[in-house]
């Protein structure tokens, strides 16, 4: 696999609904696009780093000047025998790990396709659909309570909701109010402290299957204290960045549910071996989402065919979130079932050209 050639586009697509989480409000998703050739074959991914480095630290100006600068150019005419062989390449550079995801991602699409295998075969995924749950933005608590009975109707597997100071207990006292059986989760995305154990500690009451990163995206420890201090499992996100970072995290207690994001974690070797890892601990894994079109999205669902993602996973369906998208398939789930995506080898789904090229700006050409 000798890669000649590569692009590399700014993508813009509308939301459908602003999302809102406790860092902030996005009313469009701008993302990067990679798209590597090789023989005349293509692999795609899509870059997870936000404009700014509101979610982690990471954020689009720096990751887009490795990717041009350092990452692109190593990987053109440099002959590639499988995905491992990308591992030396990318060992020298510190954090960055979306943007190395990004490369990683698109060479095992390539891979896959080179092979003409789906992309769940190479990484030994297998099954033709993946559980479904679905995360919620932050909205006034009636219309929450609509979109829950909405997205239950739908048949999604798992209601996350997202809280934030001033927006939690009651909100989540209101949801197990309504739907007595569902199974209901909470994402802080890092906006408490443990100044606020008291409010995590009456969450307990409410049978929530886990709450997911509620201290700070990079502090361990605090994570590990609050869970010997509440029944509810926490339920890792940000903090989860490398194999590292899980071994931390399960050795301490400070995660009994991990939330890996193949586009956070500097890909799939590093997602696989988080997922094994988390296998041999006994703790359950699923997979997390970052609003993605359908590139990323069919990303995520071959990953989420390994056998310890037993948790629904927040792929749910692509017009949730955009009119359309720049797949030529939309990617819909049916019954809390997503099916996988298999028009073809590789991540399944092909790219609408067309449209590609009204969203984006001019790609950048390498080789
Ligand atoms: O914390 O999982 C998160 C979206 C953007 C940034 C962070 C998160 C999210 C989501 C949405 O929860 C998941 C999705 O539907 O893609
Ligand atoms: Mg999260």
């Amino acid at each position: 696999l000798t890669i000649d050639s590569a692009e590399l586009r700014l993508v813009r697509l509308p939301l459908v609904t602003p999302f809102t989480i406790s860092t902030g409000t996005m009313t469009e998703k701008l993302f990067p696009l990679l798209t590597l050739r090789a023989n005349g074959i293509e692999g795609y991914a899509e870059g997870v780093m936000d404009p700014w480095p509101d979610y982690l630290e990471e954020a689009l100006p720096s990751s887009m000047a490795l990717l041009r600068e350092v990452l692109i150019p190593a990987v053109i005419g440099r002959p590639l025998s499988n995905p491992q062989a990308l591992t030396p390449l990318l060992a020298p550079w510190r954090g960055h790990r979306m943007a190395l995801a990004m490369l990683e991602m698109a060479v095992w699409d390539l891979w896959a396709k080179s092979l003409g295998l789906p992309l769940q075969d190479v990484i030994g995924g297998s099954g033709d659909q993946v559980a479904v749950g679905v995360s919620l933005g932050i909205t006034p608590v009636a219309e929450t309570l609509r979109r829950i009975e909405s997205h239950l109707d739908q048949g999604y597997q798992r209601i996350k909701l997202k809280v934030k100071p001033g927006h939690d207990l009651a909100l989540v006292r209101a949801a197990r109010g309504a739907f007595p059986d569902a199974h209901l989760t909470v994402d802080a995305n890092s906006c408490y402290s443990l100044a606020d154990t008291a409010l995590m500690k009456a969450m307990d009451a409410f049978d929530l299957d886990y709450i997911e990163q509620p201290l700070a995206w990079n502090d361990l420890h605090d994570h590990a204290t609050l869970q010997t201090r509440i029944a509810t499992p926490i339920c890792l996100d940000e903090s989860i960045k490398t194999l590292q970072d899980a071994r931390k995290a399960l050795q301490t207690d400070a995660a009994r549910v991990i939330n890996i994001k193949v586009g956070r974690s500097g890909g799939y070797l590093e997602s696989l071996r988080i997922h094994d890892l988390c296998l041999a601990f006994n703790v359950p894994v699923w997979c997390g989402g970052m609003l993605e079109s359908g590139i990323g999205r069919a990303h995520n669902i071959h990953l989420s065919t390994l056998p310890n993602f037993t948790k629904p996973g927040d792929v749910s369906s692509s017009s949730r979130y955009f009119t359309r998208d720049i797949t030529e398939q939309q990617l819909e789930t049916a019954g809390g079932q997503m099916p996988v995506p298999r028009h073809g080898p590789g991540i399944g789904v092909t790219v609408d050209r067309g449209f590609l090229a009204r969203v984006s700006e001019t790609p950048e050409v390498f080789g």
